[in-house]
């Protein structure tokens, strides 16, 4: 059954070049800023919405992003969080208009509602760059997104469960990211495909929205309902659900990895340290360091200059010794 997953592994691949264009469209050019950037220019001024501080791969992309969007590299960044409230984040992309900055960069928590505001600032003639997480809105709303192949990693998680688990009868219990996010959405997706036709059974499916408390606590559940001995894998949508599912195990007397297999996505140091211990058992990497690549972005909408709509970064996966092997040159 395996072999069946040829196609899928064929179609992801295919879509996953390291920053392979899938289609390129020309950007506008926002109003008295020629020549962005260069020195002796004015900053660009940049507000970005981000999602909030969710994870460790939160971070790194953060502190990826302000960086990247330094006074040096000619830019005003105005920087926003949303604590992860869509409506949060739908007011500050708002505010930036409002404040006539010259683009937009936007994470989006979820992947609906983003039409009416985006349009506004279209109208407002403030170009738009999407980092990390996708719309379901209109690619004619935005420039460009940069970021990563959330169903590749869900079918590279899969393929990895497949193999271990194929035609043994198994109970998965999943941890699924923000409802309604993008990587929720194609890493369930992804993941699914790619067992299809196997005896992994998912018995549970929750969100632990992101974070480690919220990990912990629909683990603590699950224990609760069926019981450490009556869960075999665990796939959680982050390493920080996995890490906090490993500390609910560990407190019900379990030894996640061993007793639960542990399949979990980013590759963050915390993730990858679990996974060198043997706790967690397998990782997809999610890279965040998105930060240079969107600044990129910006400045050559901004100049006018015809960008690729769709820019993907290349993830790859670890084992427990490859993951021995490279954590200390790590850069997140
Ligand atoms: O995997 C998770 C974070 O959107 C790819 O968001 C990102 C995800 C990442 O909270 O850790």
């Amino acid at each position: 059954m395996k072999k069946s997953f040829l196609s899928t592994i064929a179609f992801a691949g295919a879509a996953a070049f390291a920053l392979t264009a899938c289609s390129s469209d020309s950007g506008e050019t926002a109003e008295g800023s020629e020549d962005p950037g260069s020195a002796g220019d004015e900053l660009i001024t940049v507000g970005f919405a981000q999602t909030g501080s969710e994870s460790g791969w939160r971070s790194a992309n953060t502190e990826s992003m302000q960086t990247a969007f330094s006074e040096e590299n000619g830019f005003e960044l105005i920087f926003n969080a949303a604590d992860n409230d869509p409506a949060a984040q739908i007011s500050a992309v708002r505010n930036f208009i409002n404040q006539g900055v010259d683009a937009i960069v936007l994470a989006p928590i979820v992947e609906d509602g983003w039409d009416d505001v985006l349009q506004e600032a279209a109208d407002a003639d403030i170009p738009v760059i999407l980092e990390d997480r996708t719309v379901s809105a209109s690619e004619d709303l935005y420039e460009a997104w940069v970021g990563l192949d959330f169903y590749k990693e869900g079918v590279m998680a899969g393929e990895w469960a497949a193999e271990q688990f194929g035609d043994t009868p198994t109970r998965m219990v999943v941890l699924e990211g923000t409802t309604g996010s993008a990587p929720a959405n194609d890493r369930a997706a992804g993941f699914n495909e790619a067992i299809a036709g196997t005896a992994i059974e998912t018995i549970d499916s929750q969100t632990g929205d992101f974070t480690r408390d919220g990990g912990k606590a629909v683990m603590e559940g699950y224990i609760a309902n069926y019981g450490i001995d009556n869960i075999d894998l665990l796939y959680a949508h982050n390493d920080d659900m996995g890490l906090g599912a490993i500390e609910a195990i560990e407190a019900a007397g379990g030894v996640p990895g061993e007793d639960i297999t542990i399949i979990t996505i980013d590759a963050v140091k915390d993730g990858m340290q679990a996974l060198v211990d043997g706790k967690i058992n397998f990782i997809v990497e999610c890279n965040p360091l998105l930060g240079d690549l969107a600044a990129q972005l910006v400045k050559d909408v901004l100049a006018g200059e015809e960008v690729e709509k769709t820019v993907y970064v290349e993830d790859q996966t670890f084992t427990q010794e490859q993951a021995a092997e490279v954590i200390d040159s790590r850069l997140y």
